[in-house]
C-alpha cells in the first residue's frame, strides 16, 4: 500500500462553502453511524477498508438525495438529454473526487482525523474503476463529470464489467496480466436497479409476417435471450447542482426465456448456457486502438446498445411523448464505432416493433445520432464479417443492407456511374469475406461526426473520409478534447490548487481560463519559488511511491521525465528507449559527461496479444535494471517502469513531472489528453506537432515547449518519397551504436538477441513509425531540456506558463462545444 501522506491544504483566506450542508461533527457522526449500522463493526475492529466503506456510505447519504432531486427535476421538465454510449468509462477512484465536487474534502479530512484516521490513507483503499483502456475511456469519464458540473441532463451508458482492465505486474521484466477484480467485495458507489431490467434477443431467424391490413413486416425470432441488469453510479457535478447517472449493464441469463427447451439437454446444459450469458459482461477487452474481431465482442456491443436504446425509449414513453418528437428529446453520442449497432437497433424497434414508416424512422435516426472518431489507425476501424452478423443479428444485417441500398442511391446521384466511389463508401465491403464497415454506417447516419483535435479532425476530412466530406459538407467537425480540472488539478494537486485559489480566485475550478490571470506572475521570483516548491514536494512524494513500489531510489533533484500512456508503437516508447541508451552510452564513454541528473519514468500496459509492445516493456525493464545498478554513471541516469499504470497512479505522477513525453509520429495521435494533464500541473512538453500538442503550442507558445520531429506534411512526403531507416542508421554513429547494442547480451546477460526484436522493427521491418527519422531531432530537444533546466528561473517561468495557459483544454469547454454544435441541450441545475 502506498502511504500517500499529503499535506493538508487549507486556505484560511476564503471560506469554502460546501455544496451540501455538512459540518465536521455531522460528517464524523455519519461515518460512525455507517460503520456501526451498515457495516456492523466498531472503531476498534474496523480496518481501513471498513473506514473507506463507511466514509463512502456517509457521502452517499448526501449524494443520493441530490440524485433523486436531479432525476425528479429532469423528468418534471421532460428535458432533452444526451445519452453518451461508450464501451469504456475509465472512472478511477470516486471518494476523493466526490468529496471535492461536494466541497467536503476538508470536512471529511477533519472528521476522520477526529476519529484517528487519515483521509488520504483511506482513499488508498479504493480499487480503481478501470472500466476502460486509455484515453477514450478516460475522456468519457471527464465528459460525464463536466456534463454534471455544467448542469446538463445526461446519462452515460456502458457495461458493468466484472473485470476491468487487467492488473499488470512484471516477472523478470516481462508483463504479467492478472484479472482486475475491482468489485469482488462489493462497490459502495453503485445502485442496482432491477426495476429497469431489459431483455436482449440474439441469434435466431427473421420471418416476414403479413398483418391484418395486408401489410408485411419483419419479425425476429431470437434463438437466445439475455437479461440486462442496470447498475447506476451517481455522477456528482462540482457544486452538486446536478447529480447525473452512469448506467452500467450487467448481463444475466433471461429466466423468461425457455432455456430447457432451447437446450433440450435439460438442467445441466441450461446452467452452462446461463453461465455463457453471464460471460457477456465478464471482461473488458484489453485492446487499445485496435479492433478485436470476436463474436463475444460484437455481442457485448449489441447487448449494451440494445439495453440502452430500450431504456432511452422507456423514459421517452413514460413522459407520454409521441414519436414525432423523439429527436427533440433524445441525443445519442456514439463514442467511437463501438456502439454503432445502436443505429440498426433503433431502426429495428421503430420499423418492426412500432411499425413506423422507414423514411420517418430514418429521419429520426439522422437527427438523434452523432459520432466521435478517435483514431485514424486503419487497424482500429471496426469491421464485422457479414457471416457473423447473419448468425448473431440476422435482422440487423437486413436493416444495414437497406440503409446501404438507399445510401448508395445518394452516392449514385452525386457521382453517377462511379463504381469505385461506391465501393469505397459502401457500408458493406465486398471481397472474399464481405464485411460491415461500422465507421461508414456511423458517418452515413450521424448528423455530426467529430474528430478530437483540430489536426485530427482535418485529417478525418482529407484522408479518412474525403468523399463523405464532399457528400455532406457540414457534417464533419472538430471538438478538441479536454480534461476535468476537478480531478486533474484540484483533487490530484491540492497544493497547486491552493496556490491558484489564492492567486486567481477559487472559481478557476469551473472556469479554467482564469488561470491566465497568473501569467503576469510567471516572471515573479516569489511566485516562481512557491510554484517550484510545490513541484518539488510532489516529486518527493513520488520518490517515496517509487521506492515503495519498486525499491528503486531516485533523487527529487533530478529532472523527472515521464511517459505514461498505453504502450503502442505509434506512441513511440521505443524512441524514448533509444534516447535513454544514447545518454547511457555518453555517460559510459565519459564518466564526467555533464548532464543534469535525469529520471525517466514509464507507466504503460500493453495489450496482452501485442508482441512488440510487450517486447518494448521488457527492454525498458532490462535497461532499467542495468542502468540503475551501474555505479559508473554516479546516479545521473535512472529508469523506472512503474507497474500497473492506472488512473490512481497517474494522479500521483502528473503533479510530479518536469517533462511530459508526447512523442507520437505526427498524424497518428488523434489528440492525447495526458499531454494536457501534465502541462496543467506544470510540466514542460517534449513533443511532436501532433494531436492536441499543436493547439497546446498555440496557447502556451511553442518556444515554451520542446517541439521536435517531422510534421504531418513532412511525414507524408517522406513516406511518399520512400523511407529507408538504414539511411539514418548508417549516417548517425551514435544511433548505430545504440541499435547494435540491442543485439548484444549487455542488458540480458547470457541471452544475446533478447532485445533484437526492437532493432529489427526499426530497421528490417521498415520502422513504420519513423523513429529513426525523428531520432536526431529528439536528441537535440533533450539537450535543450538539459540546458534550460539549469536556468532555474527560466524553467519556473515556462512551467507556470504551461500550466496557466491550459484554460482551453478543460472538458467543460469541450462539452460546451458539443452542446452548441451537436447536442443543443439546456441546463437544469438544481436551485
Ligand atoms: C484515443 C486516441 C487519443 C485520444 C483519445 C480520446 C482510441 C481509439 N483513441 O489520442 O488515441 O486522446 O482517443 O479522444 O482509443
Amino acid at each position: 500500500k502506498q502511504a500517500a501522506k499529503k499535506t493538508i491544504i487549507k486556505n484560511k483566506s476564503a471560506e469554502i462553502v460546501p455544496a451540501v450542508a455538512c459540518t465536521t461533527k455531522q460528517m464524523r457522526q455519519a461515518i460512525l453511524d455507517r460503520l456501526h449500522k451498515s457495516l456492523a463493526t466498531e472503531e476498534s475492529k474496523a480496518n481501513n477498508k471498513a473506514w473507506w466503506n463507511a466514509t463512502c456510505y456517509a457521502v452517499n447519504e448526501l449524494l443520493f438525495e441530490k440524485l433523486t432531486d436531479t432525476q425528479k427535476s429532469h423528468s418534471g421538465h421532460d428535458t432533452r438529454a444526451v445519452n453518451y454510449l461508450s464501451l469504456e468509462f475509465l472512472m478511477g477512484r470516486l471518494l476523493s473526487n466526490n468529496l471535492h465536487n461536494l466541497e467536503l474534502f476538508n470536512v471529511a479530512q477533519d472528521a476522520l482525523k477526529g476519529l484517528g484516521k487519515d483521509l488520504y490513507e483511506i482513499c488508498e483503499e479504493e480499487p480503481d474503476m478501470a472500466l476502460g483502456n486509455g484515453g477514450l475511456g478516460r475522456l468519457a469519464a471527464c465528459f460525464i463529470d463536466s456534463l454534471a458540473t455544467l448542469g446538463y441532463p445526461a446519462i452515460g451508458y456502458g457495461i458493468h464489467y466484472e473485470n476491468g482492465l487487467f492488473a499488470q505486474s512484471f516477472q523478470d521484466g516481462r508483463q504479467i496480466e492478472r484479472p482486475d477484480t475491482w468489485r469482488e467485495y462489493g462497490n459502495p458507489w453503485e445502485i442496482c436497479r432491477p426495476e429497469s431490467i431489459q431483455h436482449v434477443p440474439l441469434y435466431g431467424y427473421v420471418e416476414t409476417v403479413i398483418d391484418e391490413n395486408g401489410i408485411s413486416h419483419k419479425v425476429w425470432h431470437a434463438g437466445q435471450k439475455l437479461k440486462g441488469v442496470p447498475w447506476d453510479v451517481p455522477i456528482v457535478g462540482y457544486g452538486a447542482k446536478t447529480v447525473n447517472i452512469l448506467r452500467l449493464w450487467e448481463s444475466r441469463a433471461d429466466e423468461a426465456f425457455d432455456w430447457d427447451v432451447f437446450n433440450a439437454g435439460g438442467y445441466v446444459d441450461a446452467q452452462v448456457e446461463k453461465s455463457k450469458a453471464e460471460t457477456i459482461s465478464k471482461v473488458l477487452y484489453p485492446n487499445d486502438s485496435t479492433d478485436e474481431g470476436k463474436e463475444l465482442r460484437l455481442i457485448q456491443q449489441y447487448f449494451f446498445c440494445a439495453c440502452s436504446v430500450k431504456d432511452i425509449l422507456r423514459r421517452f414513453r413514460r413522459a407520454g411523448n409521441k414519436w414525432p418528437i423523439l429527436a427533440e428529446k433524445v441525443a445519442i453520442q456514439l463514442n467511437d464505432t463501438h456502439p454503432t449497432i445502436a443505429i440498426p437497433e433503433l431502426m429495428r424497434i421503430l420499423v418492426d416493433e412500432e411499425r413506423l414508416d422507414w423514411n420517418f424512422a430514418w429521419s429520426l435516426c439522422e437527427k438523434i445520432f452523432s459520432y466521435t472518431n478517435h483514431t485514424l489507425l486503419p487497424e482500429a476501424l471496426e469491421k464485422w464479417s457479414v457471416a457473423l452478423f447473419e448468425k448473431v443479428l440476422p435482422r440487423h444485417l437486413e436493416i444495414i443492407y437497406e440503409i446501404n441500398r438507399r445510401f448508395l442511391e445518394t452516392v449514385e446521384q452525386k457521382w453517377p456511374g462511379d463504381n469505385d466511389i461506391k465501393a469505397k463508401l459502401s457500408i458493406v465491403e465486398e471481397g472474399s469475406q464481405r464485411m460491415v464497415r461500422m465507421a461508414n454506417l456511423c458517418v452515413v447516419t450521424s448528423h455530426k461526426v467529430n474528430g478530437v483535435a483540430a489536426v485530427h479532425s482535418e485529417l478525418v476530412k482529407t484522408d479518412l473520409f474525403p468523399e463523405f466530406d464532399q457528400l455532406y459538407p457540414t457534417k464533419l467537425i472538430n471538438v478538441t478534447n479536454g480534461i476535468t480540472p476537478r480531478r486533474w488539478l484540484k483533487a490530484c494537486n491540492p497544493a497547486l490548487a491552493a496556490l491558484y485559489d489564492e492567486t486567481v480566485g477559487k472559481d478557476w475550478v469551473v472556469n479554467l481560463d482564469k488561470l491566465k490571470d497568473a501569467l503576469p506572475k510567471a516572471t515573479d521570483t516569489v511566485f516562481q519559488k512557491r510554484f517550484m516548491e510545490i513541484k518539488r514536494d510532489n516529486k518527493v512524494e513520488l520518490v517515496n511511491i517509487i521506492k515503495d513500489l519498486t525499491g528503486i531510489e531516485v533523487s527529487a533533484d533530478a529532472i523527472f521525465d515521464i511517459q505514461i500512456k498505453r504502450l503502442h508503437e505509434y506512441k513511440r516508447q521505443q524512441l524514448n528507449l533509444i534516447h535513454i541508451l544514447t545518454l547511457y552510452r555518453r555517460l559510459l564513454d565519459n564518466p564526467d559527461y555533464d548532464m543534469v541528473p535525469r529520471v525517466f519514468l514509464f507507466g504503460a500496459k500493453a495489450a496482452p496479444g501485442y508482441h512488440m509492445a510487450k517486447q518494448i516493456i521488457y527492454a525498458l525493464n532490462k535497461v532499467a535494471e542495468k542502468v540503475n545498478s551501474d555505479k559508473r554513471i554516479k546516479g545521473k541516469l535512472k529508469v523506472v517502469f512503474l507497474p500497473n499504470y492506472r488512473v490512481s497512479l497517474a494522479e500521483k505522477m502528473f503533479p510530479a513531472a518536469d517533462i511530459s513525453e508526447q512523442i507520437s509520429t505526427a498524424g497518428l495521435e488523434a489528440s492525447g489528453t495526458g499531454n494536457m494533464k501534465f502541462a496543467l500541473n506544470g510540466a514542460l512538453t517534449v513533443g511532436t506537432m501532433d494531436g492536441a500538442n499543436i493547439e497546446m503550442a498555440e496557447e502556451i507558445g511553442a518556444e515554451h515547449m520542446f517541439i521536435f520531429g517531422l510534421s504531418v506534411a513532412e511525414v507524408k512526403e517522406l513516406k511518399t518519397a520512400g523511407y529507408n531507416p538504414y539511411d539514418y542508421y548508417y549516417n548517425n554513429p551514435e544511433l548505430k551504436a545504440v541499435l547494435d547494442w540491442l543485439d548484444t547480451d549487455f542488458f540480458t546477460p547470457g541471452q544475446p538477441g533478447a532485445l533484437s526484436d526492437i532493432k529489427r522493427s526499426l530497421l528490417e521491418y521498415g520502422d513504420e513509425y519513423l523513429c529513426l527519422a525523428d531520432y536526431e531531432s529528439y536528441c537535440k530537444a533533450h539537450d535543450a531540456i538539459d540546458t534550460t533546466y539549469r536556468n532555474k528561473a527560466l524553467w519556473a517561468e515556462k512551467a507556470i506558463r504551461n500550466s496557466a495557459a491550459m484554460g482551453k483544454f478543460n472538458s467543460d469547454r469541450s462539452i460546451e462545444d458539443y452542446v452548441e454544435n451537436v447536442w443543443h441541450l439546456k441546463k437544469y441545475p438544481l436551485a
